[in-house]
């Protein structure tokens, strides 16, 4: 039987030439000189970038407006980004939320662990953290209140032992209230974006000390921006979350 170059040998004229041409690329290509892939759109979803549940502004001047818009709308964008295109090569991930996707790290595939471990955690480091900043209330209520103090012994030795915890973070992380599985408070770091749920640890409050959370206005200073933390926690929010949780 003739194979396909010798058959397009018979023929003639212009058809044989386009004929040939396509042979010739057909079988280039399957020599490994594959031709480019074409571009795809990255993907928009499953994960969005949730909106800042206040103004930019609105948390100056301690959180300053710059800041917001670059941490917001760049940074946490980009951990939305790269974990869709994550989870857009796995189709065995779809479905998930991002807190299933981080609370069980171990049971996905090899090749999207470490998307998302890092992209994963920072979407949902930062969605948690968004909406327990604002001005909302000077200091924990109900059931929260109570808890920080048969932990702490009050409020302001909270204050210092989770400024002690985001000073010894080295590098890039968080410093995070959690309630352990146990069900009591305590204070922990993760390195990068690690989230405490892959710990098994609910956050109740968290303070992110990467460099772009503070750089701009605080340089160096990272004290002064905890510090400043403290001025912009919406305590009606967080002693909220708290007490809901409480009862699941
Ligand atoms: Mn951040």
């Amino acid at each position: 039987m003739m194979n396909r170059r010798t058959a397009l040998k018979h023929l003639g004229g212009a058809a044989s030439t386009l004929l040939l041409t396509e042979a010739l690329r057909s079988e280039a290509l399957s020599n490994g000189q594959a031709a480019a892939p074409p571009v795809a759109a990255a993907p928009t979803g499953p994960f969005s970038l949730p909106p800042l549940p206040y103004a930019y502004d609105a948390l100056e001047p301690n959180f300053d407006a710059q800041t917001m818009h670059l941490h917001h709308d760049k940074h946490h964008q980009t951990y939305v980004n790269n974990l869709n295109a994550a989870v857009a090569v796995h189709p065995e991930l779809a479905g998930k939320t991002v807190e299933q996707l981080v609370s069980n790290l171990a049971v996905l595939p090899e090749a999207a662990r470490t998307a998302v471990r890092n992209s994963g955690g920072g979407h949902a480091n930062h969605s948690f953290w968004w909406p327990t900043l604002g001005k909302g209330g000077a200091a924990p209520t109900g059931e929260l209140a109570k808890a920080i103090d048969a932990k702490f012994g009050s409020l302001p030795a909270f204050e210092d032992k989770l400024t002690a915890a985001a000073m010894s973070v080295f590098g890039s992380g968080w410093a995070w209230l959690v309630r352990s599985s146990d069900g009591t408070l305590a204070i922990e770091t993760t390195p990068n974006q690690d989230s405490p749920l892959a710990l098994g640890h609910k956050p109740v409050l968290g303070i992110d000390v990467w460099e772009h959370a503070y750089y701009l206005k605080y340089q160096n200073k990272r004290v002064d921006y905890v510090k400043a933390f403290f001025q912009v926690i919406n305590w009606d929010y967080v002693s909220g979350q708290f007490a809901q949780k409480d009862k699941v």
